[in-house]
């Protein structure tokens, strides 16, 4: 039997990034090995969502006013477990919990980080077999190690995020996330069942051919917004296109395909929406950090997401993200005056 001993595992992988830094504590590396067990518990049920009593409505609705699925609240409770029984993580924020979580034990209260993040993204597309996705963001403290964490810790901007990443629950599960020192993907081999290394160093190409956006809010956005994709439609051969629409209502399905292959997501503001649809703290700053780190950028229209000052849990915000030169010239369209 040929064992390939060049692929790693996520927690070999980590483990090799740890051993690059001699004063690393390794609450880092230990922390986003709990999110790969947590990923791979949900993967499970998310797998057989189809046979199993898992599926539909769980009677309840979040914060959000949303109708919250049973797998929902599975996935909460799956990634908030694994992080308060860990060592290295000292409270979390949740789409699917109204208030921040500070664990507030004396192991916790001596971890150095905090975990916002939506247990499970897309969750409409859950009866449908659509690939949904987790997103997680993870900072290090501001507060005095020692104490229960503090509502400061998680009402960073995004330029503070140690690491950001998001599982895929798709044809293959994945799970994606930066450091400021790359961006790294591992698919799920089943028959280890371990997250094995196989988008090493990922970068998002600077030019692409998708665009994804909801048309049906066209008429809501705003005329520089309607003007770009109006261009988008009008690409041809000679101009860099055509380009394609792709919209499948999943962010991290859509944002993780323009990843990988190049292309603009956007979430604009609309007239009863202005902020968008959106999580600032556990949607737009984990992807504005992975692409930036992978070369993409990422704004709200007007500004850089990672420089926004968030002010409370939920907030909102519109989002355009993707490929640089894609941004450079949705840019012109929303500032023609820069
Ligand atoms: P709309 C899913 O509910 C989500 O938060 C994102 O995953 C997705 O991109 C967006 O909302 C879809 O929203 O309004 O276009 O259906």
């Amino acid at each position: 039997m040929i064992i390939n001993r060049n692929i790693l595992t996520l927690d070999e992988f980590t483990i090799q990034q740890m051993r690059q830094f001699p004063n690393a504590t390794g609450e880092l590396s230990s922390l986003l090995r709990d999110i790969g067990l947590a990923a791979k518990r949900v993967n499970v049920e998310v797998n057989k969502a189809g046979l199993v009593d898992i599926l539909g409505d769980a009677g309840s609705v979040n914060v959000q006013g949303e109708d919250v699925k049973k797998l929902d609240i599975y996935a909460n409770n799956q990634f908030m477990g694994v992080l308060k029984h860990g060592i290295s993580c000292a409270g979390i924020g949740s789409e699917e919990m109204d208030d921040f979580v500070v664990f507030d034990d004396e192991v916790s209260n001596n971890s150095k980080y905090v975990v916002l993040f939506d247990p499970l993204d897309g969750s409409g597309n859950i009866d449908v077999n659509v690939s949904i996705g987790t997103i997680f963001s993870i900072y290090k403290r501001v507060s005095t190690l020692g104490t229960p964490c503090t509502k400061e810790d998680f009402l960073q901007p995004g330029i503070k995020q140690v690491a950001a990443g998001y599982v895929i629950y798709g044809s293959s599960t994945m799970m994606v996330y930066a450091t400021r020192r790359g961006v790294n993907g591992f698919t799920l081999d089943p028959s280890i069942g371990e997250f094995s290394l196989s988008h090493p160093n990922i970068k998002c190409p600077p030019d692409g051919k998708f665009y994804s956006v909801n048309h049906g809010n066209f008429f809501q956005y705003k005329e520089g917004v309607r003007e770009y994709i109006n261009g988008c439609q009008k690409k041809t051969k000679e101009t860099g296109g055509p380009y394609t629409q792709r919209y499948i209502g999943s962010m991290v399905a859509d944002v993780h395909r323009n990843l990988i292959k190049g292309g603009i997501f956007m979430y604009p503001g609309t007239l009863d929406k202005p902020k968008g649809k959106l999580r600032l703290l556990y949607e737009a700053n984990p992807f504005a950090f992975i692409l930036e780190v992978a070369g993409g950028k990422a704004t709200n229209g007007e500004q850089r997401i990672l420089e926004i000052q968030p002010t409370k849990l939920h907030e909102r915000t519109a989002l355009f993200i993707g490929s640089k030169n894609m941004m450079d010239e949705l840019e012109t369209f929303l500032n023609p005056s820069a």
